[in-house]
C-alpha cells in the first residue's frame, strides 16, 4: 500500500537549515601605480615651479608652494601618484614646458 510521504519526515526539513554558506574572494587585479616626482636644482625660478605644479597637477598656489619648498628644501617631492599613462603624460608635459623655458627642472616617475 501507499505510504504517504510528508515534510516532517525529512532529517533537514523545516527549521532545520543545513545549507553551507560560502565566501567568494575574486582574484581582482589592480593596476600598478607610479609615482611622479619633481627633483630639485639651483637654476629654475622658484614661480616657475610653483606655476607647473598648480598648471599640470591641479594644485592650489598654497599647495603647489608647498611642494616646491619641500623639493627645494630636501632635493625630491612625490607631487602625485597615477597610472602609468597618466604619469607618463605628467612627466612629459612638465619636462616639455621647462625645456621650452630654458629651465633645467627635472620630473621623473617610478614605480610605487
Ligand atoms: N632650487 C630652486 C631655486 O632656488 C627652486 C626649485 C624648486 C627648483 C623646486 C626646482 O623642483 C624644483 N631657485
Amino acid at each position: 500500500m501507499h505510504e504517504a510521504w510528508t515534510m516532517t519526515d525529512r532529517k533537514d526539513g523545516p527549521g532545520d537549515d543545513t545549507s553551507i554558506v560560502t565566501k567568494t574572494r575574486p582574484k581582482t587585479q589592480r593596476p600598478p601605480l607610479y609615482k611622479v616626482l619633481l627633483l630639485n636644482d639651483d637654476y629654475t625660478p622658484m614661480e616657475f615651479v610653483v606655476h607647473v605644479l598648480e598648471r599640470f597637477f591641479g594644485l592650489s598656489h598654497a599647495q603647489a608652494f608647498e611642494i616646491m619648498l619641500t623639493v627645494h628644501k630636501k632635493g625630491l617631492a612625490v607631487v602625485g601618484v597615477f597610472s602609468f599613462e597618466v604619469a607618463e603624460t605628467k612627466v612629459a608635459q612638465v619636462m616639455d614646458f621647462a625645456r621650452r623655458h630654458q629651465h633645467p627642472l627635472q620630473c621623473t616617475m617610478e614605480k610605487e
